[in-house]
């Protein structure tokens, strides 16, 4: 062989390994993890509750869905074949997917839906999660039914920080509607009026024993006698945070988020949909039959779900059972008790478990987080005055785009959407007190905010007063960040941050914004890639409380997002 011909084998050999070059190094890392295959079917499978039977979305027939089972720092690879009615992707929650938007799931934001007939490979990297995550559709209203859990062991060889258990559960709250959840969001999105509320809570898919034609099917946990537990527990719910509680059994939590706090004793949790908490709990009481109980935490005048679901903590090798005994959880509507369970995280922040909390900010955000209305002519709409019912981010209204934002800001696509989320309100008002009509009425737009890799990031978000003050649970992909404080009224740049915790802040990846509060929260942008960021609950997020932050790449190539898949679901108008 000549050296010219040499050269020129040498070359395209060189050429191609570039192009494999990301993928390979991922191959490689992965052999000394693991990576891990599932096939999951989505499609329509009849579900019986409350006496009434109705079709539901679901993957591979279950509600809730199948668990992902790795170890920290594992790959997933989920082809996911719709067999459904619409199309619909699928999020990792709280999985960081290191420079790989690609696989990260909200319609429309990184991706566009799998339609029906066809299929697509979610490649899900985990680096330093461990503890309890979940999976949950990211279209419309679809993650009402499809949702699971993502249990991320300690790495091999590594153990929990705390004993080891005797066995684990899972416990995953959710919304049942008896109506098509679906139809429910379109309805109220035609009409602007507030979405029914749901019918019932579950865990593990059952209602439980308080509510009609549910007795028989209450999910129950058989524990023995002095033995410790740990329950990952998981906030699927829709639209309402929550109390959750054991009768007569202490809770220690553990873990937040997929990540390890210092241990809390409690005989509740406040937990928000989105977020995820792993509890110790010992089986020491009397032997007999506890309920495990959880019921909405709402502290707004809004229509809620004011139900309780309940599954049943039984000891074995119980010869009779008397009365099952039922947990004391605070009232509906109990601020202090809900915010003096929060204030009480931390992380654990030990020389295993470390953490990095950002202290030189060079990229600062405040957000107000409002519910607002939309003017319709000769209020015609059915929300309040007439009008329609909308929320925003610094008075912007989040519009979805048809083409998803990561394929047009990846291919320099114009018209998608703007650069131009503001970086602070554009108007200051007395954002928590008597607030009049200021901002009620929010501009629409899909602007997003563009961010230097490698910035340290603190956003600021302030409830506001308008419409009905309330907690709202924000939730941001492609990172964790740390809860670095948080109080009541409106943010005062002088006094507020002298009460931030930058020792041992919890690192998670969804928070309470107080009702009529702030709460601050502070990363490293050091996740290049197309970032979803919005209320957890979902009708807020119909409404547009959302934006995206997009993290520009790096100086390298290992800074700079993953080249796409080989294949992305088309979009209709791509
Ligand atoms: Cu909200």
């Amino acid at each position: 062989m000549g050296f010219m011909k040499m050269g020129f084998v040498l070359g395209v050999l060189g050429f191609m390994i570039t192009l494999l070059d990301d993928r390979l190094q991922l191959c490689v890392a992965a052999k000394s993890k693991n990576v891990h295959y599932y096939d999951w079917v989505l499609k329509e499978t009849n579900y019986t509750r409350l006496c009434s039977t109705k079709s539901i979305l679901t993957v591979n027939g279950s509600f809730p869905g199948p668990t992902i089972l790795v170890h920290k720092g594992d790959t997933a690879y989920v082809k996911v074949h719709n067999q459904g009615l619409y199309g619909v992707t699928i999020h990792w929650h709280g999985v960081k997917q290191p420079r790989n938007p690609w696989s990260d799931g909200p319609e429309n934001i990184t991706q566009c839906p799998i339609k029906p007939g066809s299929s697509f490979t979610y490649e899900v990297i985990f680096s330093d999660e461990e503890g309890t995550l979940w999976w949950h559709a990211h279209s419309d209203w679809t993650r009402a039914t499809v949702h699971g859990a993502i249990i991320i062991l300690p790495a091999l060889g590594k153990t929990y920080p705390f004993p080891t258990p005797y066995a684990e559960e899972t416990i995953i709250l959710a919304s049942w509607f008896k109506g098509d959840v679906m139809a429910i969001i379109e309805e109220a999105l035609a009409t602007g009026a507030d979405p029914n509320v749901s019918d019932a809570f579950t865990i593990n898919g059952q209602p439980g024993d308080l509510y009609d034609c549910s007795n028989e099917t209450t999910y129950r946990i058989a524990v023995k006698y002095g033995k410790t537990y740990l329950f990952r527990i998981i906030n699927a719910v829709m639209n309402e945070e929550h109390f959750f509680g054991i009768a007569k059994h202490n809770l220690t939590v553990v873990a937040m988020d997929g990540a390890y706090i210092k241990p809390i004793t409690t005989d509740y949790i406040m937990i928000t949909p989105g977020q995820t908490m792993d509890v110790l709990v010992t089986a020491k009481q009397t032997p007999g039959r506890y309920h495990i109980a959880s019921t909405a935490f709402v502290d707004a005048d809004v229509a809620f779900d004011n139900s309780t679901t309940t599954a049943i903590l039984q000891y074995s090798n119980i010869a009779k059972y008397t009365n099952t005994s039922s947990p004391t959880l605070p009232d509906y509507n109990d601020k202090a008790a809900a915010e003096n369970f929060t204030n009480r995280l931390r992380s654990l922040a030990s020389r295993d478990h470390p953490i990095n909390v950002p202290k030189k900010i060079t990229k600062r955000l405040f957000i107000t987080v409002s519910v607002n209305q939309l003017v319709c002519p000769n209020a015609s709409c059915d929300g309040p005055d007439g009008n329609r019912l909308s929320a925003s981010l610094n008075n912007v209204s989040f519009v979805t785009p048809s083409i998803d934002i990561l394929q047009a800001y990846y291919r320099n696509l114009n018209g998608v959407f703007t650069k131009n989320f503001p970086d602070e309100p554009t108007y200051i008002f007395n954002f928590t007190g008597d607030v009049g009509n200021n901002t009620l009425y929010p501009s629409l737009g899909t602007k997003v905010k563009l961010i230097n890799y490698g910035d340290e990031v603190e956003i600021v978000y302030q409830g506001t007063n308008l419409m009905s003050a309330e907690n709202h649970p924000m939730h941001l992909h492609g990172f964790s960040f740390y809860l670095v404080g948080n109080g009541t009224g409106n943010f005062d740049k002088k006094t507020s941050p002298q009460s931030y915790n930058l020792v041992d802040p919890p690192k998670v990846n969804t928070i309470g914004v107080p009702k009529n509060g702030w709460a601050t929260i502070r990363f490293l942008a050091d996740n290049p890639g197309v970032w979803f960021m919005h209320c957890h609950l979902e009708r807020h997020a119909s409404w547009g409380m959302n934006t995206v932050i997009i993290v520009k790449n790096g100086p390298t190539k290992q800074t700079s997002i993953l080249p796409p898949p080989p294949y992305l679901p088309p979009c209709s108008k791509s």
